[in-house]
């Protein structure tokens, strides 16, 4: 108490900061020297770009804690409500150009910088970011923590410290080649390892039911192993606000198991037991909406879950309250099924541990916990065979048995036929058992949600049909929304200047203020350097590809680009047949009235999808014969940016002209990239799917390109039997266009290289890429009549940007903070 009180007078003192933490140039100056010859012990010059990038990210840091110390007072302060966010997957991007936004002071970093003869751009160049997500679901989670700490919501994120992130791709005689991603390679500036918050989790074993004098049953889980999970803080600012922390977990061997071995003089035992304890974080499963089935991931989820349960009721009863209360305290949103264990282990830990009957753990747990459905799927939904389960965590097996039959008993009550019930069961016996881990997350959540109107309701018409009918009101959506701030504020400086000087600088904090550039769309000046400011990021953009690849673009071509994860339900190869439509037409046909088109596409394959692999080859193949042919290579270009990547994302976003967001309608939830394009001026051709359908919406019909089958023309088609072969045999073009995948122009001589993706087409389409072709061609020939007519495309640019305010995720947070989590923002 008296140290904390001779601390604490240090800091309240008005006016008085502890350190050198100010935010003037000079101060940033001064910072940035002290961190480069006392923290890192160099002179400048023998400091290497990683030293300086070290020394300024050091610098940064200090203030960003000065502000997540103020939130951590604030939150204990007014003991207030707040969110636990459960997520496997991150992709926080790079932190230090986000950080001096966020506490504005970009311009007198450059400036202390530039008067130490060093670059700003350079530095931030440096920065390895933390790739601990596939995908979207990753960097959704990370786009809800940039606006929980802006919007001040009472919150903690929760996760892994995978060693190895996603896996680095590098593109080899045109198929993708992985290697490790060593992010941590030359240390981490912005991370705090926590070593007191560290919690042991057990494995296998099996467990004991004894009953005391009473008669009352205690069951006792004797574990075959256990690890150690320490706690690593990363804290993420809000802008012009505190911050949040971001809290991955690290498994290590724990010292009693150690110990043991260490004992019976067994030094390598002791060791190999350390290894093979510290593997359950050592990588993340590259696996992007596909089973891996793996031990190890099993293991991964339940090691996070079981540490983040540990430390929400450390933090709950350090405020002295009690376990009964959990649920009034805190709300813990289950990003997909991943964390979805943590409903058996609340369970345990509050039966099991803390001694709580079953019906008020039940209560408890029901009411604490929600959960985001980000797909539908099938082999994206998460299931565990029971045998596994039984031989990892024992007793889990047991509370899900338990729930289940409970939860049957509650159907019989309701009149459900035995046909539903089966159907609903957490346990699937059709074949090998295997818990339904979309029913188990349902069953103990108090909300559930997708993230997209069209994917809400499709949640509750397929995958979770039976359970919408039984608890009806607790299905929501939350549309998915992504940070204007990273994606425009930090990525596109130009297209920002130009917002503010219009309209102010208020869109920083409330994105529908960009409502007030409607007007300008009919201003031709105004048009002319909206035009600009998108022909300086094109410049940029083409920078990046001649570095990245080597190959030459024109900036003024009509840049249009897919940049996603490689999967057949989002149709790449569709994008292909059109291109390849192009080159014959140029190539057979001499038409050289097509505008100049340069195609990007980027994005990784899972290791194991043999298709997403071939399509990467497809897409690298086709760039080779047209890129260096010099007949067409005037016209048409195709690229293939390897290792796709937030770092990356951020130079494609504002260079892009058209976003391909063409997935079969039914398959893609939400997508956010599409939001991210759109935020940046490019224009979207795309299938009523996902948020498309709302972006459609807000910006209107006539400023966005569809095409396609609707989701129900999907299920009428497949319902009555879909013949690819016919529409393939009916169409000339086409024809022509898949005949050319076995051409020896295209595989130079290796026939069998695209059979696989052609039989595929021909025979199965499961994605209807057939049945969409022509409607696909027909849209994009519209496209390029409207960029013929340079101020047309201006004004539906400028109209696009100004009606994007639904899809920041303030927005999206707020939905969350009504809807399901009744949280409110603490005021700073
Ligand atoms: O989540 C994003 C959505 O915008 C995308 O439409 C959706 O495809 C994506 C297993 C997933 N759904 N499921 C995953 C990721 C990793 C994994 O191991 C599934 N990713 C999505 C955000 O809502």
């Amino acid at each position: 108490k008296s140290r904390n009180k001779k601390i604490e007078s240090y800091f309240t003192k008005p006016g008085v900061e502890v350190g050198n933490i100010g935010l003037s140039k000079e101060d940033i100056k001064t910072s940035f020297l002290e961190k480069l010859f006392y923290s890192l012990g160099r002179i400048p010059v023998v400091a290497t770009p990683n030293d300086l990038y070290t020394s300024l990210a050091l610098a940064v840091r200090d203030r960003v804690f000065r502000k997540y110390v103020k939130s951590l007072e604030q939150y204990a302060e007014e003991d207030a409500r707040g969110v636990a966010y459960l997520s496997a997957e991150y992709l926080p991007g790079p932190h230090l150009g986000n950080n001096l936004l966020n506490l504005e002071i970009m311009e007198e970093t450059r400036e202390a910088l530039a008067e130490l003869n060093l670059d700003l751009e350079e530095l931030l160049k440096e920065e390895v970011e933390p790739g601990l997500g596939n995908g979207g679901l990753g960097r959704l989670a990370s786009c809800y923590m940039d606006s929980l700490a802006t919007l001040g919501i009472p919150s903690i994120a929760y996760g892994i410290r995978y060693e190895f992130g996603i896996f680095k791709q590098e593109i080899k005689e045109g198929w993708q080649v992985e290697s490790t991603d060593k992010w941590l390679h030359n240390g981490n500036p912005w991370e705090v390892i926590r070593p007191e918050i560290s919690f042991e989790v057990k494995f296998g074993g099996y467990t004991e039911h004894t009953r005391d004098e009473n008669d009352k049953l205690h069951i006792e889980w004797i574990p075959g192993s256990e690890v150690k999970g320490t706690a690593y803080d990363t804290p993420i600012l809000g802008y012009q606000s505190n911050g949040i922390i971001l809290r991955l977990w690290k498994a290590e061997a724990t010292e009693s198991f150690d110990f043991a071995a260490y004992n019976l003089g067994d030094y390598y035992r002791a060791v190999e037991k350390k290894m093979r304890s510290e593997n359950i974080t050592k990588v993340l499963y590259p696996n992007d909406e596909n089973l891996s089935g793996k031990e190890l991931r099993l293991k991964q989820q339940y090691f996070f879950v079981c540490c983040s349960l540990q430390d929400i009721i450390r933090l709950h009863l350090l405020q002295g309250r009690k376990l009964e209360s959990l649920h009034e305290k805190f709300t813990i949103q289950l990003n997909d099924t991943h964390p979805s264990i943590a409903v058996p282990e609340l369970m345990r830990l509050l039966v099991d541990v803390y001694h709580m009957e079953w019906d008020a753990a039940w209560m408890v747990t029901c009411k604490t916990f929600a959960y985001t459905n980000h797909t539908l799927l099938p082999e994206a939904l998460e299931r565990w065979p029971v045998s596994l389960i039984r031989n990892l965590l024992p007793r889990h097996l047991e509370i899900i048995y338990e729930i289940n039959s409970r939860f049957i008993n509650e159907l019989r009550g309701h009149n459900f036929t035995g046909d539903q019930i089966s159907r609903m069961s957490l346990v699937d016996e059709s074949g090998e058992p295997t818990i339904r881990m979309a029913h188990l997350a349902t069953v103990g959540s108090y909300m559930i949600n997708g993230v997209s109107a069209l994917h809400s309701g499709l949640l509750k018409k397929q995958v979770l049909k039976d359970f919408a009918e039984l608890w009806p009101n607790k299905f929501t959506n939350v549309t998915n929304g992504v940070t204007h701030r990273r994606f425009l504020a930090v990525s596109n400086p130009g297209l920002s200047a130009l917002l503010s000087e219009k309209i102010g600088k208020d869109w920083l904090t409330h994105l529908d203020k960009l409502k007030g550039l409607e007007s300008y769309s009919e201003d031709e000046t105004f048009r002319r350097k909206w035009m600009e400011v998108k022909l300086e990021n094109k410049r940029n953009l083409a920078t990046q590809i001649k570095e990245l690849t080597g190959i030459d673009i024109n900036p003024e071509m009509l840049i249009d680009v897919q940049v996603k994860r490689i999967h057949e339900y989002k149709r790449q190869h569709l994008k292909v047949l059109h291109i390849l439509s192009l080159y014959l037409r140029v190539k057979k046909e001499k038409d050289t009235s097509i505008p100049p088109t340069a195609f990007v596409f980027g994005g990784k394959a899972a290791p194991g999808y043999f298709m997403a692999k071939r399509i990467i080859k497809l897409i690298t193949a086709v760039g080779e014969l047209i890129n260096n042919d010099p007949e067409v290579n005037k016209i048409l270009k195709v690229v293939f940016l390897p290792n796709f990547s937030v770092k990356l994302a951020q130079h494609v976003y504002p260079g892009a002209d058209l976003s391909e967001q063409i997935s079969m309608a039914g398959k893609e939830a939400s997508g956010t990239g599409n939001m991210k394009f759109a935020l940046n001026g490019a224009l979207t051709i795309g299938t009523l799917d996902g948020a498309n359908v709302e972006i459609r919406e807000e910006v209107g019909e006539e400023n966005f390109f569809l095409f396609g089958l609707t989701t129900d023309e999907v299920e009428n088609k497949k319902a009555q039997g879909y013949h690819p072969y016919k529409i393939y045999a009916e169409n000339e073009n086409l024809k022509k266009v898949m005949e050319f995948l076995l051409s020896d122009e295209l595989t130079r001589g290796d026939t069998e290289l695209f059979k696989p993706i052609y039989n595929n087409l021909l025979h199965q389409d499961p994605y209807l890429l057939m049945e969409d072709y022509q409607s696909y061609i027909e849209q994009m020939e519209n496209v390029y009549h409207v960029w013929q007519d340079r101020e047309k495309w201006a004004k539906m640019s400028i109209l696009n940007v100004a009606r994007m305010g639904k899809f920041s995720s303030d927005r999206s947070i707020q939905d969350y903070c009504e809807k399901i989590w009744k949280v409110e923002a603490i005021k700073v």
